[in-house]
Formats: C-alpha cells, sequence, structure tokens
C-alpha cells in the first residue's frame, strides 16, 4: 500500500484536499487529509496536485508515413510520455488499401508487445473501406477492444476515404456503437494547390500551411458533419482541429445537439503559421504538421482556447507523429510536399495546457477534464482511467505548480534532434508519476521499464447516444 499525502486532489469536478490511498495496481480510497492509515509507505505531495494521470487519445509512434517513419518507437515514445505525466496513449494502428484490416492490427501488436512504459490502447486507421473492412470494424468492437475507427479526407493515394466510403462506415459505426475520428481537410483541392505551388516555385515549408488553407479543413469537417448526420448521427471525433472556421462547424452542429466531438492539440494553442512555419530557410520544416498551423494575423488560438472552455473542443491530444531534422524532415528541401507531417510533443502536453491554467485561459478542473478525464470517456477507457476514484487504476501525476520546466531538445526524451517547443518555460512541472501504482519517474529520475504498459481493451464511448 501506499499513501499520496497532504495533496490537493484535482478530478474534472474540482479540487478537493485529499490523500489517495493505493493498494497494489488500484486506487482503494480517498481519505480526508491526515485520516488515511499511518503505517503505509507515503508520497508527500504537501503543496503539488494529485490528478489522473494523463491520457493521450492521438498518438503515432513509429508510423510509417511520408516515406519514412516516425522517430519515437513504442519505447521511446511511451517512456517519453511517462516522464511528461502521460500514462495511456491510444495509438493508430493501421490498415492500407488492399490490406486486411486484422492484419494490420496484428501488426500494430507485434510492434508493442513488451516494449510500451504505460498502458496503450489502439484506434484503428481504415485506408481502404469496403465489404470486408466493414465486417472487420464489427470484429475489432465486438472481440478487440477497439472501439474507434480514423478515416482520412485528405491524403489521396495514400489514407483517403471517398465520402461514399465514409458513409458506409459511418453507417457500420451507427450500428455497432464505434466512434468514426476524422482527418478534416479537402485532400483533392489541396493537392491541386500544392501543385500550383510548387509550378509557381514556391517550395519552403510556410507553402505547406498556404496551400492547406482552413476553409478546406473547414469544408471538410462540415462535410463530415452532413454525412455522419445522413447516417443517423453516427458519432463523429474531428482530430487536430486547428481553425477557427472548422470550430464553428463543429460548434453549430453541438449546437442543435449532434454527436459531435473534437480535438485539437498544443501546437495549435500556441504557434503560429508566420512564427514557426515561416521561420526563415529550412527551419519551418520543423512545425511542418496536418492540419497546419494558422495564421497569427486570425483569431484562431483564442477561439480554440475558448472552445476547450464552452466544451465545442473537449479533448486536447499531441497526435505526437516525430521526424528528425537529419534525413526525415530533410527529405523536402526544395520541395515542402515532401517534408513528413508532423510535430512531436507527447513529453509536453501535460505542462503546456497547464501553462493555460497559469495564464487563466483554464480552470484546473478543465485542466484535467481536457487531458485525462476526457479523453477516458470519450474513448471507453473510464472509469478504469481518467479519475483519482476507489477502484480506478492507480495512474496518478503529481504535479508541482511551484516547479518550472524548460523545453528543450538537450534535455528531452523524444528521440528527436530539435524540439518543436525549444526554450519554452512552463510555470509549473511534473513531480511524481505512478502507473497502475508503480512509481515510474519522481523528481527527474525515471524508474520505469519497457514492458510495465499493458495493452487496454477499450469499451464503447461515455458519450455514445
Ligand atoms: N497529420 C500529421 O501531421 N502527421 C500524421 C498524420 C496526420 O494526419
Ligand atoms: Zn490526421
Ligand atoms: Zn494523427
Amino acid at each position: 500500500m501506499k499513501l499520496i499525502k497532504g495533496g490537493t486532489v484535482v478530478n474534472a469536478t474540482g479540487p478537493v484536499q485529499a490523500d489517495v490511498l493505493i493498494d497494489d495496481e488500484t486506487i482503494a480510497a480517498l481519505f480526508a487529509p491526515g485520516r488515511g492509515p499511518g503505517d503505509v509507505e507515503t508520497i508527500d505531495a504537501t503543496g503539488k496536485y494529485v490528478i489522473p494521470g494523463a491520457i493521450d487519445a492521438h498518438t503515432h509512434m513509429q508510423m510509417p508515413f511520408g516515406g519514412t517513419q516516425a522517430s519515437d518507437t513504442f519505447d521511446t515514445g511511451t517512456r517519453a510520455a511517462a516522464i511528461g505525466g502521460t500514462t495511456t496513449i491510444i495509438d493508430f494502428a493501421i490498415q492500407r488499401y488492399g490490406e486486411v484490416v486484422q492484419d494490420g492490427l496484428a501488426a500494430w501488436h507485434a510492434k508493442t508487445e513488451g516494449r510500451c512504459h504505460i498502458d496503450y490502447g489502439f484506434h484503428m486507421i481504415l485506408g481502404g473501406v469496403d465489404d470486408d473492412a466493414l465486417k472487420a470494424m464489427d470484429q475489432l468492437v465486438a472481440d478487440e477492444g477497439i472501439t474507434s475507427f480514423k478515416l482520412f479526407m485528405a491524403y489521396p493515394g495514400v489514407f483517403y476515404s471517398d465520402d461514399g466510403q465514409i458513409l458506409r462506415a459511418m453507417q457500420k459505426a451507427r450500428d455497432n456503437g464505434a466512434m468514426i475520428m476524422m482527418h478534416a481537410e479537402n485532400g483533392p483541392a489541396i493537392d491541386v494547390l500544392v501543385k500550383q505551388a510548387l509550378e509557381r516555385g514556391e517550395t519552403d515549408p510556410v507553402h505547406h500551411g498556404i496551400t492547406r488553407p482552413q476553409e478546406l479543413e473547414a469544408e471538410a469537417t462540415s462535410r463530415a458533419i452532413w454525412l455522419a448526420g445522413v447516417a443517423a448521427d453516427c458519432p463523429l471525433y474531428i482530430v487536430h482541429l486547428s481553425a477557427s472556421k472548422a470550430l464553428e462547424q463543429v460548434a453549430a452542429a453541438r449546437d442543435t445537439g449532434r454527436n459531435v466531438f473534437a480535438e485539437t492539440c498544443p501546437q495549435y494553442l500556441y504557434l503560429t503559421l508566420e512564427d514557426q512555419l515561416g521561420a526563415p530557410g529550412f527551419e519551418g520544416a520543423k512545425w511542418v504538421c496536418s492540419t497546419p498551423l494558422r495564421s497569427k494575423h486570425e483569431s484562431h488560438r483564442a477561439d480554440l482556447w475558448q472552445g476547450l472552455r464552452t466544451n465545442d473542443l473537449s479533448v486536447v491530444s499531441t497526435d505526437h507523429c516525430p521526424f528528425c531534422m537529419k534525413d526525415q524532415k530533410e527529405m523536402g528541401i526544395g520541395d515542402f510536399s515532401k517534408i513528413p507531417n508532423g510535430i512531436g510533443s507527447v513529453e509536453h502536453r501535460v505542462d503546456l495546457l497547464y501553462q493555460g491554467v497559469v495564464d487563466k485561459k483554464l480552470s484546473l478542473a478543465r485542466w484535467v477534464e481536457t487531458i485525462a478525464t476526457t479523453p477516458a470517456r470519450m474513448f471507453g477507457l473510464y472509469p478504469r482511467k481518467g479519475v483519482l476514484a476507489p477502484g480506478a487504476d492507480a495512474d496518478i501525476v503529481v504535479y508541482d505548480p511551484a516547479g518550472r520546466t524548460r523545453i528543450s531538445v538537450q534535455t528531452h526524451h523524444m528521440n528527436m534532434d530539435y524540439s518543436a517547443w525549444e526554450g519554452w518555460e512552463i510555470d509549473g512541472a511534473v513531480d511524481t508519476v505512478l502507473s497502475r501504482g508503480e512509481v515510474i519517474s519522481s523528481g527527474g529520475q525515471y524508474r520505469g521499464r519497457a514492458g510495465h504498459g499493458r495493452f487496454v481493451r477499450r469499451g464503447l464511448s461515455d458519450y455514445l447516444r
């Protein structure tokens, strides 16, 4: 048994002074301060917040993409996540066009088995929706603990699904209770703009953003919402929402009571097309991701923070998809369309969102809700994860509001040769991290191990109606 003593427990319901008793892998009880047993190992949390281990519902460890592979393995990526206070990831297993869905899933089980430092689940990317894939959706939901499927309106010739395929997958999800996750950008229209830009000699990284205007995110978001409506209000989750006009579509749908949800990511809350993607020379390649960073001259960042407060955005995930500059991002020197898309932030999401609390953009409760509780409820992990309550897994972060975090490639643990957040300072720091009752990180010392993390079979979303 262990007792986390003297801290302020913060659940999505708000802060309360309490001591947390852990028995083996789970939380046994919460006590009024000082009322817990005295004869057990204690972790002093005086002056600190005690929060549920964070859940990153959108990561791509070692994802084959853009002619290369994301640079974090499940080992390096989940270790970095753990150090940053994330105790569960939901990564994406992939079915490519022409592949059997279950074979894709088996390949991802093989990549992860014995290698993860924290618990993990999978969403399934469907790269080819056909009769077999639709049948496989039922099997994955019923037998495999995989209850969410990602489709792409972008990347023609790679992961792209047309509207007919999307509709069929949505109808299937409506029947079996799964969630459809959508990469909502109009890929065919983007491809036209990319070709025209390259023909004009516009090859720098900033043109990645310019050729993916927010209208093409908003249009795809709106189309996905209409299609989900035709599929009897199939639950729809828009991933990595970056722009004001896309958010308007989600908010309007939610206002009419629709089963529509969305996440954003730290990069869209803080970084911009001009300051990062538009950095001189090839530097901007560090921030090439899709959806792209948006203009600082428009209201995107303020609107996204507001969306988090109003729950039009319910989750913050990272879309962690890291690539090194050397040999990877460099593939796009002279042609921005060849820069592998992705940013790595899995280690920093808890801190970056805590800065939102310090800046009075989010309440403490909302911080916990967007990084832990709602991801758990959205993707069928609750109440096993995402809450500090008796019976829940003892995935716990002790967070020090008096600490300070400095982000740098020199000190981060992700397998990247640069940091998208170089020089950022956060007024707070992860102090201690427990995964199923084991202290895996404490005071900057990592004590976890590959293989501790287990595959978690997920149930249906709590938000399903
Ligand atoms: N966007 C990215 O930036 N990387 C991976 C896939 C995606 O949709
Ligand atoms: Zn995507
Ligand atoms: Zn992604």
